[in-house]
């Protein structure tokens, strides 16, 4: 996202010429906000904020979780990349979860969430995350704020036009932003054969009305162009799903150039009813494919990670009735559909108007076959026949809509730097604000869905330049949250974000806060290696491996003196935590551990893995200050050499037989 102003001088005017960097400082950028801004955005101390803010991380692969209005950072959520400080990614429980085709990746992109909806709404269950580099797609289960599930996405690169779904979470699509030859397929090809090899894919996931679980359904065969965001019909247009596409050129190099040769590129309108259709009249193909989906079960405290090998592929170019394209102006990004599901809102990022789109009058052209021709075998409709009108004159380099449910829309738009309302009817601008700088995505609660909540409107912007304090080469990025109750929109905060934002979402606390689970029960903690009490704790060697069952409560581990280990083993250290109370995580870590800590919530197994590197006495201690003797918190583990005959012992509160080789009597 970076590089779009390069494209646009301040004047206005199109160009290729790179100018570097900087993007226009709005006229009037002040730092005021008004006078009552602060007691807008102020909780008081033990109060709780009204709303959840979910923050994409961008780069860092996580997702953040603030209070609004005050900007509280409540939680980084691990989603993508590893985290030492909770032990994602580290402990052996964790590990599945970042398990791909290509092995453990422990790192990804994450752009776009989509929190989980019933009848277009908000229902507070899950919230569904995109992994951009190796196509993946997350679901984080907001009853515990953990990654429960993540699918691979085969066929697919650049997964970013993902998570977006439909309005009863039937499905999560993910569409691929680069086109590639098919997995199935020869992919040693030249790249100059684009038009002939590389295709594009969209994958309709289904997911589980009751557990949330996730399923590769069924995948589009596309026309080789990059599909960039999306967005579900709803209400009138429940059944259908629009994608902005871009580089309709089909170009394979210098694509800054070469993508922005055409006047238009695409809307890609999808009836997904009908693709359910041919797939239940078998007239999917299947293809061999290899993709991880990994699950998280809160029994065992445990991820599994499966290698699936098969997909049905529909081909849009031979089944009729499924894709349709409407030209759009420019380099489309964001698509966005309004409470209604009338209108479908393209934003070309070099365009200098607002299509939008009329759903009905694209069904009336559907139906009356009102095409202008054909792109790669996909009807292409008359841009007229499918436009509700344009909004003339709005800003530079338009990226996002989002919808406030009063017939509203605000979009950002990044070269001229500011957000802009306007009205969805007549299409005339109401109103506009500056924001710092060069803004991306934005944010109204339940904004993309039938019920917004409009509030407040948020704005993640990429850059920050005089906005804070410096911190060397490289500035934070940030959120402003603007009140938008009344007719003119009103910036009350700024607050920095842990990573690049892209998408977000936001809903009202009370529809997740009170699903919240407090702590695991340990008597449904089937883990194989759990400890119920300190009564089962023990140390069980078996040839070179050796398994420790710990516990951990306030203020001691059991066992906390452990003799006996010797080089070569491969030490599992599986602690339980077996304090039954809220807010009580014990922590693990010991020392030239090569993985993380381990962070375990009370009535969870973890397990950390642990091959000592030479002989000698090795420390261990709690890491999360649990209690006034958490200091207190600790032990001792002994390494022998290869071959020595130290016993096997461990122990807790009264010291061990001294039956070892080392000056003991
Ligand atoms: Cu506009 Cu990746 Cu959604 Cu960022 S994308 S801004
Ligand atoms: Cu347990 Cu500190």
């Amino acid at each position: 996202m970076k590089n779009i102003q390069s494209f646009i001088i301040c004047s206005g005017l199109v160009t290729a010429i790179v100018i570097g960097p900087s993007s226009c400082k709005p006229k009037n950028a002040g730092n005021a906000v008004s006078g009552d801004a602060a007691s807008k955005v102020y909780v008081a101390p033990g109060k709780y904020d009204e709303f959840y803010n979910f923050v994409s991380g961008g780069f860092s692969g996580q997702m953040s979780v603030y209070g609004l209005p005050s900007a509280r950072l409540l939680r980084v959520i691990p989603v993508f990349s590893v985290d030492p400080e909770k032990g994602y990614g580290y402990s052996e429980e964790s590990k599945p979860m970042l398990n791909t085709s290509h092995g453990f990746v422990p790192w990804d992109d994450l752009h776009h969430e989509d929190l989980s909806q019933t009848n277009g709404e908000i229902d507070g269950r899950w919230i569904f995350a995109n992994a951009n580099n190796t196509p993946r797609v997350a679901r984080v289960d907001l009853t515990t704020f953990h990654t429960a599930e993540i699918i691979e996405i085969p066929n697919s690169a650049g997964n970013h036009s993902s998570p977006f779904i439909t309005e009863n979470t039937e499905y999560v699509v993910a569409g691929t932003r680069f086109s590639v030859p098919p997995d199935n397929a020869n992919g040693d090809v030249a790249i100059n054969s684009y038009k002939k090899n590389f295709k594009g894919s969209i994958s309709f996931i289904s997911v589980d009305k009751v557990t949330g679980s996730m399923a590769i359904a069924f995948q589009l065969r596309c026309p080789g162009v990059n599909f960039d965001l999306s967005h579900a019909g709803k209400g009138k247009s429940n059944g259908w799903f629009f994608f902005s596409c871009y580089n309709t050129e089909q170009a394979n190099t210098l694509l800054e150039v070469n993508a922005s040769q055409r006047d238009k590129d695409f809307i890609m309108a999808v009836n997904w009813k009908k693709a359910e259709e041919y797939l239940k009249a078998g007239k999917a193909v299947k293809e061999s494919v290899k993709y991880a989906h990994n699950v998280y079960n809160e029994k065992t405290h445990s991820a599994t990670s499966e290698i699936r090998t098969e997909v049905m592929v529909l081909d849009t170019k031979e089944l009729k009735d499924i894709c349709y394209f409407i030209p759009c102006p420019k380099s489309p990004h964001g698509c966005d559909v309004d409470p209604t599901g009338e209108y479908i809102v393209g934003s070309g990022k070099l365009a200098a108007l607002i299509p939008v789109f009329s759903f009905d009058k694209l069904m009336k052209a559907i139906a009356a076959k009102d095409f202008i021709g054909d792109y790669d075998g996909i009807p292409v409709v008359k841009y007229e026949s499918a436009l509700y009108g344009e909004v003339k004159k709005p800003g530079l380099g338009p990226l996002h809509t989002e919808f406030d449910g009063k017939g509203n829309a605000i979009t950002t738009f990044f070269v001229s730097s500011e957000i802009v309302k306007w009205n969805i009817k007549d299409l005339k601008v109401l109103d506009r604000a500056p924001t710092y700088y060069s803004p991306g995505h934005l944010c109204i609660p339940g904004g993309d869905t039938k019920k917004p909540n409009a509030k407040y409107v948020i704005v993640y912007n990429k850059i920050t330049k005089d906005r804070y304090l410096p911190t060397g080469p490289e500035l934070a990025q940030s959120a402003q949250l603007f009140d938008i109750s009344g007719d003119k929109m009103q910036l009350i905060l700024d607050f920095p974000t842990i990573g690049e934002p892209h998408y977000a979402q936001a809903v009202a606390a009370d529809v997740i806060r009170n699903n919240s689970v407090k702590f695991y029960k340990l008597e449904e903690n089937t883990h194989p290696f759990v400890s119920k009490g300190e009564g089962e704790t023990k140390v069980v060697r078996k040839d070179k491996r050796v398994d420790i069952y710990l516990t951990a409560i306030r203020s001691h581990f059991a066992p906390d003196n452990i003799e006996g280990i010797k080089m070569g083993d491969e030490v599992y250290w599986h602690v339980t935590n077996i304090e039954q109370d809220w807010d009580v995580p014990h922590g693990f870590a010991i020392k030239g551990a090569l993985t993380a800590e381990l962070l375990i919530m009370p009535g969870e197994t973890q397990t950390l893995k642990w091959t000592p590197e030479k002989p000698g006495m090795y420390p261990f201690y709690c890491t999360d200050f649990c209690s006034a003797l958490h200091q207190e918190m600790q032990g001792y583990v002994r390494v022998s050499p290869a071959g020595s005959n130290t016993a096997l012992l461990f122990s807790t509160g009264k010291n061990m037989p001294p039956k070892d080789s080392a000056g003991t009597k």
